[in-house]
């Protein structure tokens, strides 16, 4: 991943399970989001600290044994104070995570592209806590920490983004994720262009999609691009399609057109290998 950064915008794409990860992988991206929203949204519930963090670090670890691209972790606020982040920081370690993402919102948060949805934001001093424990929790810097301001999702203002996201650079964050839910990128754009620190930043353009990599290039400021949410809702569309079709068909067959084939989902599945496994080592096959 730090490679990655160094020669280019890393795109990552959302997931909620390692099935979606894979196809994310084998889409091109260079890395995949293990998203809080998605996750959520899987489970059928608001993406407001609802699911616990055993229930998303195993999601992580299921994804980091089935890609070979790098996890992006979302860790929401860190499940607790600084003690609670090394904690977590440990586990996502071990469980195989290139990079975990900490944002500077109370806990419980609520989700941040919601309108009218009320966001408190801990103190500068106490996030800085936040980060140096995640920095000092990891076994080594092959695991990046984000850190990431929601000050103008919460409607604090520019200066108090770029005071907030030059607070966790200094604390040593490898990268700066600033979110916005404005429907333009102007904010976006304003915070790119007025960034006056080495740490690169990251971004999550689901509010402002006319936002493409040509601009963002342009900017220089930001090495990774976040699609937060496409994974969860190219699957909901794809489903609801498929569900109405067998509905008003009374049978599968014009479903069976559009959805992927049954081999499609056992080469997913890795079941080549499994049933090469199956002739290496079941070896009283035909005995009676
Ligand atoms: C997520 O995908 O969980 C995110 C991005 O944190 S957002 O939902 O836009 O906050
Ligand atoms: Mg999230």
């Amino acid at each position: 991943m730090r490679e990655r950064l160094a020669t280019g915008i890393v795109q990552v794409m959302a997931t909620h399970s390692p099935l979606s990860a894979r196809l994310a992988e084998e889409a091109g991206f260079d890395a995949v989001w293990a998203s809080g929203f998605e996750l959520s949204a899987l489970y059928g519930v608001p993406d407001a600290s609802l699911l616990s963090f055993s229930q998303h670090l195993e999601m992580t670890r299921a994804i980091a044994e089935r890609v070979s691209i790098p996890v992006v972790a979302d860790l929401d606020t860190g499940h607790g104070n600084a003690l609670n982040v090394r904690h977590v920081v440990r586990q996502y370690d071990r469980a195989g995570a290139g990079a975990v993402v900490l944002e500077d919102k109370t806990f419980p948060k609520a989700t941040s592209l919601l309108p009218g949805a009320r966001h408190e934001l801990i103190g500068t001093a106490e996030f800085q806590g936040k980060l140096a424990a995640a920095l000092d929790a990891r076994s080594s810097d092959r695991l990046l920490v984000i850190g990431r301001t929601e000050a103008l999702i919460a409607g604090l203002g520019l200066e108090e983004a770029l005071a907030r996201g030059r607070a966790y650079a200094e604390a040593g964050a490898d990268l700066i994720l600033v979110h916005s839910k404005r429907p333009e990128p102007d904010e976006i754009v304003a915070f790119a262009e007025r960034w006056d620190r080495p740490t690169p930043l990251a971004i999550v353009p689901t509010a402002y999609p006319s936002l493409d990599l040509t601009r963002i290039a342009e900017l220089r400021t930001i090495r990774m691009v976040i699609y937060g949410n496409h994974a969860i809702r190219a699957s909901v569309a794809a489903m609801r399609d498929a569900f109405a079709t067998i509905r008003a068909d009374g049978g599968l067959a014009r479903a069976d057109r559009t959805v992927a084939p049954l081999e499609e989902i056992l080469r997913l599945q890795g079941m080549d290998e499994h049933r090469a496994a199956e002739r290496r080592y079941l070896t009283d096959q035909g005995e009676p």
